[in-house]
C-alpha cells in the first residue's frame, strides 16, 4: 500500500500516523508533492487533489476559498480502502495532495492563469485533476487548460441546481453564472457535447434558458431525474459528452445535492439529488474515465457541526475513483 502521511516521525521511532486528527492534514493523507508533471509521474499518480481556493467571482456569497482545506480535514479520517468497490484508491491511483493555486487578491486574470498553469502539470502526466474550489468559475481556466491538450473534441457535463448559462453579469464574463457560456466558446467544445443535470429552483433567470434553448444544450430538470432514474439519465447525458469526443470534463457543483444533506453550499437548493443519487451519478461518471474533475461552491462556514456537506464531497470523489477503477459495479459481498 502506498504511504500515507510522512511525516510524524518522533524520536521514539514509531512512524505510525497516530489519530486521523492527528498532525497536518492532506486529501485522505496522500503525500504532499509539488504540483510538477515530473514528481506527479515519478509518484505514478494518475489522480491529483489540487485546492483551487477562489471565490472571488461568486454572485452571491463568499467562502468557498476556505473548502480545499476543509475537505483535507474531513478525508484525513477516510480509509483508502473502500469497501463498496472492493478497492484500496490509493494502490489504483497513487493519489497525491499537490497544495493550492496561489491566488492573487483582487487579481482575477492573474489568480486565473494560474489554476490553468497548475491543472496543466497534472494533465501533461496524464493524471486526473482532482480540483477542489473555489467557486463556479473555475471551470473557465480549467476547461482553457484541458481544451489545450485535447488534441480532438471536448464534452462538458455540468451537475448543478443551476445552468449557469449568463453571457456574462453586467458585463464581466468570468463569474460563477457564467462558466458554460465560456466553456463552449472553446475551439473544440461543441455544445451538442454539453449536457447540465440536476437544474430546479429559482435562480434560473429565462435570459439563460433563452441561452440553452438558443445553442441546443441538453439540459436534465429534476422532473425528468424523479420520472427515469438517476442511472438512467446520467447514462444518457454521459453519452452526450463522448459521443465524438476525445475528452470530457465532469464539474460537480455541490448543490446539485438537495440542501438536506449539501447545506454547506454558496446556494443551497430545496428538492435535488439524494446522497444515494449523487454517489451513484459518481461512480458512472468515473466508470467513463473523465480527463478532469472539480466540486465547487462548498462553503464550509455554513456547513452543520457533522460536517455532512465535506463529508459527502469526499465521499463523491471516492465514489468516482471507485467508478474508474472498477468500471461502476460495486461489490455485493464480501
Ligand atoms: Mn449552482
Amino acid at each position: 500500500m502506498a504511504a500515507r502521511k510522512p511525516y510524524a516521525l518522533g524520536p521514539d521511532g514509531w512512524e505510525g500516523p497516530g489519530l486521523p486528527q492527528s498532525n497536518l492534514p492532506s486529501f485522505m493523507g496522500a503525500p504532499w508533492i509539488p504540483c510538477r508533471t515530473q514528481t506527479l509521474r515519478d509518484m505514478g499518480s494518475k489522480a491529483a487533489f489540487l485546492g483551487v481556493p477562489y471565490d472571488q467571482a461568486t454572485v452571491y456569497r463568499w467562502g468557498s476559498s476556505h473548502a480545499p482545506r476543509a475537505l483535507r480535514y474531513v478525508s484525513e479520517m477516510f480509509l483508502p480502502y473502500l469497501g463498496d468497490f472492493d478497492i484500496n484508491v490509493f494502490d489504483e491511483f497513487h493519489i497525491a495532495d499537490v497544495g493550492d493555486v496561489p491566488m492573487i487578491p483582487a487579481d482575477a486574470a492573474r489568480s486565473r492563469s494560474y489554476i490553468e498553469r497548475y491543472v496543466n502539470e497534472i494533465l501533461a502526466a496524464d493524471a486526473m485533476p482532482i480540483c477542489i474550489g473555489g467557486d463556479h468559475s473555475i471551470p473557465i481556466p480549467i476547461g482553457a487548460a484541458l481544451s489545450k491538450r485535447v488534441t480532438g473534441a471536448m464534452g462538458y457535463i455540468h451537475f448543478d441546481a443551476h445552468i449557469d448559462c449568463q453571457p456574462n453579469f453586467a458585463g464581466e464574463r468570468f463569474t460563477n453564472w457564467s462558466h458554460v457560456a465560456r466553456m463552449i466558446e472553446l475551439p473544440n467544445v461543441d455544445p451538442k457535447n454539453v449536457a447540465i443535470v440536476g437544474a430546479r429552483g429559482a435562480l434560473n433567470p429565462p435570459e439563460q434558458w433563452d441561452f440553452v434553448d438558443q445553442h441546443g444544450i441538453r439540459v436534465y430538470r429534476m422532473n425528468e431525474i424523479e420520472e427515469r432514474g438517476i442511472r438512467e439519465v446520467v447514462t444518457e447525458a454521459l453519452d452526450i459528452v463522448t459521443l465524438g469526443t476525445d475528452a470530457f470534463y465532469c464539474s460537480l457543483d455541490s448543490d446539485v445535492v438537495d440542501a438536506s444533506a449539501m447545506p454547506g453550499t454558496d446556494a443551497p437548493e430545496p428538492g435535488g439529488l439524494t446522497s444515494h443519487e449523487i454517489l451513484r451519478a459518481c461512480e458512472l461518471i468515473g466508470a467513463r474515465k473523465p480527463a478532469a474533475l472539480d466540486i465547487v461552491e462548498l462553503i464550509p462556514a455554513y456547513d452543520n457541526p457533522a460536517m455532512i456537506s465535506l463529508r459527502l464531497a469526499g465521499y463523491m470523489i471516492m465514489h468516482l475513483l471507485g467508478g474508474m477503477a472498477t468500471g461502476g459495479e460495486r461489490v455485493r459481498s464480501r
